[in-house]
Order: structure tokens, then sequence, then C-alpha cells
């Protein structure tokens, strides 16, 4: 798909705000996430299994090109397709872990089609250079869905759907709490000093939070973005880079971290610098994701927010698959329901029911 054309259903979506996240305690001027336009089920809940029909005794043949194993989000995506994708509900899965390289998805993929499976599932580690491979399946007559990051191709005919978080509102929703919490903290004037810690470069989870944070920079004139550099969506290099920038500079108020792994690591090399965070530190955390592990850095008061992106696609895909399998037509571009949790909230509560 054509970047204005993900730009224009972005910003189609992005004129809807997210789904509430169901605490009673987000901070009262912290605007509320609503529905967005094509929701897919939000994954908080057990979420059922569309069942392949197997009256046949055929299975469906799907290889999943997943990206890695490089944070906690990844595992639970990997764990939702293994759990969704087994015999028992019709299908026989071949996945395939890229090592976060693209050239190995690239490989995946041309031996799903030389296996002739029934679909190809890809979560693109980086937006770009897709197209050739793509046509391949397509000449193969092989349906493409792609889950979690996007690609940006000139043919959207080359894939069937997509479905996965929006980033740009999550990098937004960043933005418009820090403001918030800025200001209730008293400090809604002050300058402050920012970096980031990026996620893999090219990768939409990067592209998307990196905008929404810079729209929401551009509104505040007292903001000011020291450096950002990628983390590679893993706690070892988060670690690294936030060490770089303790190094470089004295005086970092803030860190964006583009998942909770990489603050994970940042977490550990403020406190390895002598310094603290979270509410009661001197610097404030926040990241993306959402997982179990990012409850309990908030709980020990080291995390101050995180805005939650959805891991669970397997049984996202499989509803798609199903509804091809049964000849109707299904939405290009679906959004999931995201949310946001912060120190405010009652954590323990949350994160007692948190899937993931
Ligand atoms: O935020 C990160 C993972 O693409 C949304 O990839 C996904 C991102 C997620 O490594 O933890």
């Amino acid at each position: 798909m054509k970047r204005k054309v993900v730009s224009a259903l972005l910003i189609a979506a992005m004129t809807l705000s997210l789904a509430a996240c169901g605490s009673k305690e987000a901070p009262a001027d912290t605007q509320a996430p609503a529905e967005t336009e094509t929701p897919a089920e939000s994954g908080q809940d057990e979420e059922e299994t569309p069942a392949a029909d197997t009256g046949s005794g055929d299975l469906i043949t799907v290889g999943y090109a997943q990206v890695g194993a490089e944070s906690d989000w990844r595992t639970a995506n990997t764990e939702s397709f293994k759990s969704t994708f087994t015999e028992e509900n019709g299908y026989k899965l071949i996945f395939d872990d890229a090592q976060q390289k693209q050239e190995n998805q690239i490989k995946a993929i041309r031996s799903f089609i030389q296996q002739e499976v029934d679909y190809i599932v890809v979560a693109p580690v980086v937006e770009t250079g897709w197209e050739t491979v793509l046509e391949e399946a397509k000449e193969a007559g092989i349906p493409v869905i792609l889950s979690d990051r996007m690609m940006d191709v000139s043919d959207d005919s080359l894939f069937e759907a997509w479905v996965g978080g929006n980033f740009v509102k999550e990098g937004e929703t960043c933005g418009d709490w820090l403001a918030q919490y800025l200001e209730a903290a008293g400090r809604g004037e002050e300058e402050i000093n920012m970096v980031t810690i990026q996620g893999t470069i090219g990768a939409s989870a990067q592209v998307g939070r990196t905008e929404g944070m810079a729209n929401k920079l551009a509104e505040h004139s007292n903001w000011k973005m020291l450096e950002m550099q990628s983390g590679e969506f893993t706690q070892a290099k988060g670690q690294e880079v936030m060490e770089s920038f303790l190094k470089s500079y004295d005086d970092i108020d803030v860190v964006i971290c583009e998942n909770d792994n990489e603050a994970f690591g940042a977490i550990d090399a403020i406190k390895a610098a002598g310094k603290t965070c979270g509410p009661d530190g001197d610097i404030i955390v926040v990241s993306f994701d959402s997982v179990k592990a990012a409850f309990e850095s908030m709980i020990a008061g080291d995390l101050n927010a995180t805005f939650e992106c959805n891991p669970l696609h397997g049984p996202r895909v499989a509803e798609i698959i199903q509804k091809l399998e049964a000849g109707e037509t299904v939405d290009k571009i679906q959004y999931v329901d995201e949310a946001y949790f912060d120190t405010s909230m009652d954590l323990e509560a949350i994160l007692a029911e948190r899937a993931y």
C-alpha cells in the first residue's frame, strides 16, 4: 500500500479515538480512548478461535513469517498464533522466526510458496522492500495477510488484509499523557529534556510511535528532544542506548522507550548511573506495549506509564482466513482497540486480569 494510502487510512482512523481502557482511575483530564471505526476484538479477554471447517478432513496450511523473539510482546504474539493455528482447530502452522532480519523473512515466504501453503501471514520486520516476494506469492495464487506491522507497497492487491495497532495514535496518546502529567506536576511551562529509545528503524511500530510523539512535540515549544537512537526493541540494546544517553546528557527529564523491554533496560541503566526514575524519581520513563512485566515495573515505582499495543492477533487472523474461505469480503485495514496504563490506576487488579 502506498504511503499516502496508509496515511489517509491512519488519519481516518485517528479522527476516532481509542477504546476506553476500562480503568476507573485514569487521570481526569486525559482524553478517554474511545472506539475505533472497524475495531477488531480487544484482546484482553479470552478470545474465541474461529475453527476451520474440517468437514473434508483437510487442514488449512498457514505459513507465519514472524519477526523474531525480541520482546515480551513478540513472545505473546507467537504464542497467540501457535495456540490458534492448531490441528484441533483445523490448521497446520508452519512457523518461521526471522531473527529480526528481512532477508530471513523473504526466504521464509519463498519457502512457504514452494510448500504450496494455503495462506501466508507476515509480520513484516520493516515496511519497505516487499514487492518482489509478494508478486511471487500472488503469481502462485497464495493469499497474503499482514499482521502487527504494515508494509509499504505500491499495489495493495498484493495483500488481502492487515490487522494491528494504530502506532501513530499510540505515540500521540503518549504525548497527550505526558502533557497532562507534567501539567499536574506544575511543570507545564518548564523546559523538558527528552530522549527516545526507538524501535527497529523502519518498522511500522517505530515509524508510527516516533511520528505520533513528534506531532505532540510540535505542540509544546518547551519540550526538547535531545536525541533519538534505536534500541532494536530489546532490553539489552535499550540499556546500552540509555547508558550512552546518560553519559552525553546530565539533564534528561523524560525517556520515551518505543517498547516495554527497552524501558526495562533503560531503568537498569538509570539505576546503575546512580539516578532514580518513576513517579518519585529524577527521570520519567514511558513505554509502549503494556506487557505484564510493565505492570510489575509500574508497581515497583520504576515505570511511569505504558501505552498499549495488543499482540493477540492469532484469532483475528483466523477470522480473516475463515471469511476468505467462505468467500466473504474482509476489511482491508483492521485496527485493534488499545488503552494505556499509569501509576494512578489500580495496577494490581488490572495485572490480575491481564492476558499478556
Ligand atoms: O511494540 C515490540 C515488538 O511490532 C508492535 O514489536 C510490534 C512491536 C512491539 O518487538 O515490543
